[in-house]
């Protein structure tokens, strides 16, 4: 494996996000800020994460939860000031845990002053910092776009006489990238941040900073609102490389950042565009993938097999991010696992998995508790613009309210953003005020407090596998190969490094499933288990709902 070589340590990263709005409140407002992540930096410690991944804490007017900035060098009002993130950042430093900030630069905010001043006139200083356009010729938006929050992707601004370019909502428009005086200023913002101490970027959704010339129509099919999505079609051109290119060789390399991209991909082999050390891009990709394609493909052994794929890609040319949740995917439990009968042991064996595969894993908070999704009962509990824009798609498709509610409650962002379950006093000791969203009502049994006290909790797993990262690296560093089992819910693979072999074996369905016999060696010893198993493993075995078990081979079988 190559990783560029000033940059070894992100082997050893176990990366954590913290989405600030619902992570703990500390002035009872209802809405989480940087004062309460002070809180739990002992916790954060304790459960052994050696990055912090901090969702957006810029100023913004909130019409995306921070992902629409407004000012990029200052701290929203509602998470703090810029001393609450500097005694942020000197905690962090004081414990080793390394800062990545997110990154958005494919759009800012419409109450930005960069485009309050461009969308003034056509001759403004900063008229080229967004996307403008024309009418097309018979009236209207200059093409068939859909923005991925719904309607269409240009929005008309009278003092031009002219559209202006968003992917996402309307108050978030793009930035034009062609402009080099506009790139200069992204650069030294990143720089100023560097300099502040960061130790690196996850740069937001960046495989659309061009635009194709000429503004084409999409020719993907219209959504049932009659705009066609194209940020997909566009997604990974040469431009866009060569724009990350420019930030690598200003900003990144120069500094040795560690820099995450949040890419979208039309084949998984693209990924090695953004990190094979040669072209100097990023560090690592976490590709999205929509809930809804997610939870319409997935499969256990295509977990395993992606990952098997990725070695392939990757395994000579770069490294990756491992993870199963952020916030914009529903809670792991409730999509891969069992969040009722077998809660627990799947809870466990989505961590195993995370942390025995190839790669960094990014853990998203309150994951290391199995916190579950949360089905609202109306469309209105809902804050997510992507789930309002699907709820009123779906609608306009003809699908039964009741039906399209249903959908939501599976795909939904705010599952993975409703508050995280501290303990079971009143709002799960997220706020003592009303919290902006919804508290899950499960925090009364699922909690960190009490996780904590019980050694057999989900989060002790946790704290267990993160542990074992460190004394064995052949988790961090290993070869992996994938080990034959006849079942397509009964996974096996080997991580191997220097004369060490470990092997994870994963009953990944909520049957029981018998263990061929030889699967686990003679002598093999189980370091760490969702289920407590007395009495060894040698021979043939039932393996229980969501067994799943960590071995180290006895040193002649590696
Ligand atoms: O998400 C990226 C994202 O939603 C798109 O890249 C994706 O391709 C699209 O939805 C699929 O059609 C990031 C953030 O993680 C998310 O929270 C933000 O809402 C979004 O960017 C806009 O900043
Ligand atoms: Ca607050």
């Amino acid at each position: 494996m190559q990783t560029s070589p000033q940059q070894d340590w992100i082997r050893d990263l176990v990366v954590y996000q913290i989405y600030p709005r619902s992570f703990q409140d500390s002035n009872g407002d209802g809405i989480g800020d940087l004062p309460g992540v002070l809180q739990h930096m002992d916790y954060l410690e304790q459960l052994g994460i050696n990055a912090i991944w901090l969702s957006p804490v810029y100023r913004s007017p909130n019409d995306d939860n921070g992902y629409d900035i407004s000012g990029y060098q200052e701290i929203m009002e509602e998470f703090g000031t810029m001393a609450d993130w500097e005694a942020f950042r000197d905690q962090c430093k004081a414990r080793g845990i390394r800062i990545l900030m997110d990154l958005v630069v494919n759009h800012s905010s419409d109450e930005h002053p960069w485009f309050e001043e461009s969308r003034s006139s056509r001759d403004n200083p900063k008229s080229d910092y967004y996307i403008w356009h024309d009418p097309a010729p018979a009236g209207g938006p200059p093409n068939n776009w859909a923005s991925v929050f719904g309607g269409s992707a240009w929005e008309f601004e009278p003092r031009r006489g002219q559209y202006y370019l968003h992917i996402f909502s309307k108050k978030q428009p793009d930035l034009n990238w062609d402009c080099p005086a506009l790139r200069e200023e992204i650069f030294s913002m990143m720089d100023w941040w560097a300099e502040k101490g960061v130790d690196g970027f996850r740069v937001d959704a960046i495989s659309y900073l061009e635009k194709p010339q000429g503004f084409p129509d999409s020719p993907l099919p219209p959504q049932p609102d009659g705009y066609s999505l194209f940020n997909n079609w566009v997604a990974g051109s040469e431009g866009t490389h060569r724009y990350i290119r420019m930030m690598h060789d200003r900003v990144f390399g120069p500094r040795g950042l560690v820099t995450v991209g949040e890419v979208s991909l039309n084949r998984p082999e693209e990924v090695v565009d953004y990190v094979d050390p040669d072209r100097r891009e990023f560090t690592m990709a976490i590709p999205f993938v929509p809930p809804v394609v997610e939870i319409a493909t997935w499969s256990p052994e295509k977990l395993v097999a992606d990952a098997a794929r990725d070695w392939a890609l990757l395994g000579e040319r770069g490294w990756w991010a491992r993870f199963l949740s952020n916030h914009d995917k529903p809670r792991q439990v409730s999509l891969y696992g069992s969040d009722k009968a077998f809660w627990e042991p799947s809870a466990k064996l989505l961590g195993l998995l995370i942390h025995t595969l190839p790669g960094t894993p990014f853990l998203y908070q309150g994951e290391e508790l199995g916190m579950t999704n949360l089905a609202f009962s109306s469309i209105d509990q809902y804050n997510d613009p992507e789930a309002k824009n699907r709820y009123r798609q779906l609608l306009l498709e003809g699908t039964d309210p009741a039906e399209a509610l249903r959908t939501i409650q599976l795909e939904s962002r705010d599952n993975a953003r409703t508050p995280m379950q501290w303990d079971d006093s009143p709002n799960a000791g997220f706020t003592t005020g009303t919290p902006w969203l919804q508290v899950n009502p499960n925090y009364t049994r699922i909690n960190a407090a009490s996780q904590e006290r019980d050694p057999a909790s989900i989060l002790h797993f946790y704290q267990a596998l993160i542990a074992l990262r460190k004394e064995h690296p052949a988790l961090s560093r290993g070869d992996f190969a994938q080990v034959a089992t006849g079942s397509p819910t009964l996974l096996a693979y080997r991580r191997t490094h220097a004369r060490e072999t470990l092997l994870t074996v994963l009953n990944f369905s909520p049957q029981p499933v018998e263990l061929p016999q030889g699967l686990v060696p003679q002598g093999a010893q189980a370091l760490l288990s969702s289920y407590n198993r007395e009495g060894g493993w040698q021979g043939t075995f039932t393996l229980r709902p969501y067994e799943a078990t960590l071995f180290l081979l006895p040193a002649a079988q590696a």
